[in-house]
């Protein structure tokens, strides 16, 4: 305490204001949920058009994962959580998990 007194105060201002670091969704293959099914999910979760959510249903396929969107962290989760629902609902192992961008 006693040794903080003589402290100067942090006056250094802040060049630039940093943007919030986005999240990513991202979309785990399974060998069950049907992949129809998923396309569905992401047209309607993601406002994808059938083509966009064809290209990254079968990229997860393919690769076990795939990058479905970018959002602020709170919007990241709600959709992830809602479109593992949707799965979840219909008895299927669908699953999308977010992580920070780096
Ligand atoms: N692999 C699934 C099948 O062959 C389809 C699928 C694709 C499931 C992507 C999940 O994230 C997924 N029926």
């Amino acid at each position: 305490m006693s040794d903080n007194v003589t402290a100067k105060p942090r006056t250094k201002a802040r060049l630039k204001t940093e943007r919030p670091r986005l999240h990513k969704v991202i979309l785990i293959s399974d060998d069950y949920t049907p992949r129809e099914f998923v396309v569905t999910v992401l047209k309607a979760e993601f406002r994808m058009n059938e083509d966009q959510a064809y290209r990254v249903m079968i990229t997860a396929h393919r690769r076990g994962v795939c990058v479905v969107a970018v959002y602020t962290k709170d919007v990241a989760e709600t959709k992830a959580t809602r479109a593992t629902d949707a799965g979840r609902s219909k008895g299927y192992p669908l699953l999308f998990t977010t992580e920070p961008e780096e």
